[in-house]
């Protein structure tokens, strides 16, 4: 059996990266993304770049070659060829150890605010790659690195020393809709999240049985139990919010389990994506429009009729004052994500926790484009009591980073997809990996990270 790399950390090692290269890859979708190999002494890390598809306007670039026919429009080719050719060589002979320099010269090279020049998908792939080289070259493994990175952003941006690295709680996807399942339904994601789970192996078990559960449940009623969404989830022509909550509820209780104490339930509803024009249009289930204030009102009522404890994007990007209604209405029930709303962007989130709006963070990494922005994002959250959730995109690959990103970070919530298509499995096999690694079941904190914040009465 494979045993993890013995740790023989030496921080003082100077790993000069010899080598940088890119290639044109292709994500769960089947569409080109960026793989990117760093090299030096005969260790080589790889990584590939994920990609969204319910995207906010405010990320990071993605840069496709949407005029070339290779791909139909949808190429990366010129983003390799950035990484061949601009971002691989300027970091030839740096050390790969010192993750925030690399980032630092990557985000002086691209030079724009958004990394629109040479692009995030060709920056990130290289910020990744050098992660897990560094680690190779340490014969540490990568989650062990990216906590050495992670106390240094710690202590520069706190003065203090960082907690220990835990393996988060999952919130899985059930039930996919919007633009992950052909919009059968408004709202994107019903989760389970298992807060009751004493680890996260037992999490993990409970949440395949609810999955196998609800797909039965789901046939029976004459609805599809087998065809899943981008991420995995069922994706039934169920017509409205409340019946796809119902399935969920229904599925925990088959199961075994108990809705509201073993097992909650999450929404992302990716409100961004059906708003026009100062108004929720909820298409699938009869095309009402909604202004912020009913919209708040019906997450409201979802909340009151099921045991929901997280709520991610329940108002658009663009509706600040839709966000007030909703974090008044809801802060100390509910948390409250911001995925389109922060974007993983240090000062979009700062703009938000000035203006008291929401009370968590969705962290993607390609939506910012390096490790070391999205490690200040995550501080910059725990440091203002707002949870992160780190997450994967509806485009992914084996590529496995984001499950010891979590951990390292002890960011305490993860959320990959669901327990089907094997991209989403890398993640959550990861990090049955590292709980063993860790021992002690990995400083599990489970639901735990609500107690005394959250206040529910179903
Ligand atoms: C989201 C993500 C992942 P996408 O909205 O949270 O579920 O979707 O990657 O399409 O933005
Ligand atoms: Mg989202």
């Amino acid at each position: 059996m494979e045993q993890p790399p013995r740790q023989n950390r030496n921080v003082t090692n100077i790993m000069q990266i010899e080598r940088v290269l890119a290639r044109e890859v292709l994500d769960s979708r089947g569409r080109p993304t960026v793989e990117v190999e760093v090299t030096f002494g005969g260790h080589a890390g790889r990584s590939i770049v994920p990609s969204g598809a319910s995207t906010g306007q405010f990320e990071a670039w993605e840069l496709r070659d949407t005029t070339d026919h290779w791909y139909d429009g949808t190429s990366v080719r010129t983003a390799v060829k950035h990484v061949n050719e601009i971002l691989g060589p300027a970091i030839l002979g740096l050390n790969a150890v010192d993750q925030q320099a690399i980032d630092q010269r990557l985000i002086e090279l691209d030079g724009t605010p958004n990394k629109s020049r040479l692009g995030a998908n060709a920056v990130l792939g290289v910020s990744l790659a050098t992660a897990h080289a560094a680690a190779a070259g340490q014969r540490v493994r990568l989650d062990q690195h990216l906590h050495q990175v992670w106390r240094d952003v710690t202590r520069i941006q706190t003065g203090q020393e960082a907690a220990p690295p835990s393996i988060p709680l999952p919130m899985v996807n059930m039930i996919s809709g919007g633009l992950h399942a052909g919009g059968n339904l408004d709202f994107q994601d019903f989760l389970a999240i298992p807060v009751g789970a004493p680890t996260y192996r037992v999490a993990l078990e409970w949440i395949v049985r609810i999955y196998r559960h609800l797909g039965k449940l789901l046939n029976k009623a004459g609805f599809e139990g087998t065809l899943v969404g981008d991420e995995g989830g069922y994706g039934p022509h169920v017509t409205s919010p409340h019946a796809a909550a119902e399935f969920v509820v229904r599925a925990i209780e088959a199961a075994g389990l108990q809705p509201g104490s073993d097992v909650c339930l999450g929404l992302d509803v990716a409100s961004t994506h059906f708003y026009e024009n100062g108004r929720y249009r909820l298409i699938a289930s009869g095309g009402q429009e909604l202004t912020s204030s009913q919209m708040v009102d019906l997450l409201d009522d979802l909340v009151a009729k099921f045991p929901i404890i997280s709520i991610e994007d329940g108002i658009a990007d663009a509706d600040w004052d839709g966000w007030r209604l909703l974090t008044d209405r809801l802060r100390t029930k509910v948390q409250l994500i911001g995925d389109d709303l922060f974007v993983t962007n240090h000062q979009r989130l700062r703009e938000g926790i000035e203006k008291d709006v929401a009370n968590s963070v969705l962290v993607k990494v390609n939506q910012i484009g390096t490790i070391s922005e999205t490690m200040q994002t995550i501080r910059l959250a725990l440091d203002n009591n707002y949870w992160p959730v780190i997450s994967a995109r509806s485009g992914e690959t084996e590529d496995a980073t984001i499950a010891d990103l979590a951990v390292a970070t002890g960011a305490g919530q993860i959320k990959i997809g669901s327990v089907a298509r094997s991209e989403r499995l890398a993640k959550y096999n990861q990090l049955l990996r590292l709980e063993e690694y860790l021992g002690e079941q990995g400083n599990y904190q489970g639901g735990k990270i609500f107690e005394h914040r959250l206040k529910r009465t179903n």
